[in-house]
């Protein structure tokens, strides 16, 4: 696999031995956690695989990469003049202006000092007695401390096709989500790429400019919007600006962290000129929320999705020439199930003569070959492939590293039916221990910004609530947890998302057990839920002196 990250220097990293409270990853929520940390006199160190902060945007460098939530939504509010200074540049910034934004960040509060680069935690035990935890790194560093936070994000675990041969291609192999920082020429080359979720469908377009040929490999369709991107106006940014205290309000309270108008129809009470009509203005607005949110019933109601499924299948039967290749892009699964997409010439790109669909429930992928890939149909010949792939996502990042709590618990085994968590916060048997964004929060399901705010601010405030009333440790009781989980299923029982086999579903993963991780009940409501939790002395949780 081609990357340009270097293995760590072993001697040019200051570890401290102990510190009041570990980090683990230096996206947007380690960077913030360790800002606040610092602000409360805490002793902190963020341990970070990359060379630099930014996570997801320091990782994720594939061509075409950007996030789907506008830029000045898609930021931090703890600091209003850092937000009134920044200068975003377009309506859904690219991953270079976005982790020109993280590294912005970092030297506005000098971060990098603290955050320990290079270096990937491989286990964190807890000792009982010492009611402390000891976080060991792959360079055999061990760093004592009380409070524990993976701020490891939720899409870091990524992963492969399973199929034999990976290794026997002798051409180039890329994963969107380990991308060469110098990036990639395929100019006269014939390039296989693998997967059509966000990272393929915004990679496509691009490399399909470039290569000779490219080759499309899918296994399950996606929607995808286009996103209407383009430069921000000096008054747009104005605009802006001058409303963000109100906005970011609006935030806090929304569904998914993005204000958006609150539907007050079904789509099954009106005309179908009526549901045309909106569905067109969604699709030209550019925004996912704006479909999802078109009408009440869009996400619970399998009658209802179907004429939003419908309507945009007909789209991309209009966009895409060839019926067979258009065929084969409509999704058959409820819309908004799985992530969808905001694209940029997506569809359009099937009908360029050097781009081809190769349908994986038509063909199945049986392996990788020394001169390409092999379908149950034929062997395709290439000089690169690129697997966009996705990730073990929400708990990959988490299982990967040996978290042992009381009486030596793994956090591996007690999730092995699927992540059991109070709120997406904390774990039974894991005093100390934080997630930010963790299954059983809305994470995913929401303008991820908004959701680690929301969590680094509680989590701060738990750790000086302990420390005021003189407590050592917090930890979710096993009561509070199991009516969580009960609560987070049944929420999700009562919308479409578990009819698809989406990594929400941990169906990406074979072996993964089946359940839906995020929670569904939306930002606003589960924000005040936290917020009660913590006013009544952090109900739900055991505090020790
Ligand atoms: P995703 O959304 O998980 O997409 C990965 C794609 O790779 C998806 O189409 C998968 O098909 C496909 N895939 C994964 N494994 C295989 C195998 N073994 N064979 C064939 N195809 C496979 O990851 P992305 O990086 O695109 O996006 C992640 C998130 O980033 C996205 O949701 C946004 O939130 C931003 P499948 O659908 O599983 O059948």
């Amino acid at each position: 696999m081609s990357t340009t990250e270097a293995p760590a220097p072993a001697g040019d990293r200051q570890v401290p031995t102990t510190v009041d409270v570990v980090v683990v990853g230096a996206g947007f929520s380690g960077m913030y956690l360790l800002h606040k940390l610092r602000g409360m006199g805490l002793s902190a160190v963020v341990f970070e695989a990359g060379t630099d902060v930014g996570g997801t945007w320091y990782w994720n460098r594939y061509p075409g990469a950007r996030v789907d939530v506008e830029s000045l939504a898609y930021s931090y509010s703890f600091d209003p003049d850092m937000e009134q200074r920044f200068e975003w540049q377009e309506r859904y910034p690219t991953q270079p202006e976005i982790l020109a934004y993280a590294r912005h960040v970092a030297d506005r509060f000098d971060l990098r000092k603290d955050i320990v680069f290079r270096t990937r935690i491989t286990a964190a035990h807890y000792d009982e007695a010492e009611r402390t935890w000891t976080v060991r790194t792959e360079h055999e560093d061990a760093v004592t401390t009380r409070f524990l936070v993976m701020a490891t994000g939720c899409l870091s675990s990524s992963k492969l096709p399973e199929i034999p041969g990976l290794d026997s291609f002798k051409g180039e192999t890329f994963h969107t989500a380990h991308w060469p920082h110098e990036g990639v020429d395929f100019t006269g080359k014939r390039v296989g790429l693998i997967g059509t979720g966000s990272s393929g469908v915004q990679s496509i377009p691009v490399i399909a400019e470039q290569a000779d040929d490219l080759t499309v490999f899918q296994r399950t369709p996606a929607y995808s919007l286009p996103a209407r991107n383009r430069k921000l106006t000096v008054d747009e940014i104005a605009g802006m600006k001058a409303g963000y205290r109100d906005y970011r309000q609006a935030q806090k309270e929304s569904g998914f962290g993005v204000p958006t108008a609150i539907p007050t129809k079904s789509v099954l009470e009106v005309s179908d000129s009526e549901r045309n009509a909106a569905f067109e203005q969604a699709w030209e607005s550019g925004s996912l929320v704006n479909l999802l949110t078109t009408y009440t019933d869009l996400t619970v109601n399998q009658e209802a999705n179907d004429k939003a499924k419908d309507w945009v299948h007909s789209k991309i039967k209009s966009i895409v020439t060839d019926p067979r290749t258009a065929q084969d892009l409509c999704p058959e699964y409820p819309i908004g199930t799985k992530r969808p997409c905001l694209d940029s010439g997506y569809y359009e790109t099937y009908n360029r003569d050097d781009v081809h669909l190769v349908n994986l429930q038509r063909e199945p992928l049986i392996e990788v070959t020394e001169r390409g890939i092999r379908t149950a149909a034929r062997e395709y010949e290439f000089d690169a492939i690129v697997y966009a792939t996705g990730f073990d996502a929400m708990t990959g990042s988490l299982t990967n590293v040996d978290i042992r709590g009381r009486d030596g618990t793994s956090l591996k085994e007690t999730w092995s039916a699927g992540p059991r968590t109070y709120l997406g916060i904390g774990s039974a048997g894991f005093p100390n221990l934080f997630m930010i964004t963790g299954p059983g929060s809305p994470s995913v399901l929401s303008n991820m910004v908004v959701s680690i705010e929301q969590h680094v601010d509680w989590v701060c405030d738990a750790v000086a609530h302990l420390r005021s009333q003189g407590l050592t440790t917090i930890e979710a009781t096993q009561e509070a947890q199991d009516a969580w989980v009960d609560h987070v299923n049944q929420v999700a029982g009562f919308t479409l998302y578990p009819k698809a086999n989406s990594w929400y579903m941990g169906a990406n993963v074979p072996g993964k057990p089946r359940v839906f991780m995020p929670y569904a009940g939306g930002v606003g409501e589960y924000r005040k839920k936290c917020d009660e939790v913590a006013k009544n002395g952090y109900d739900g949780f055991a505090l020790t002196a």
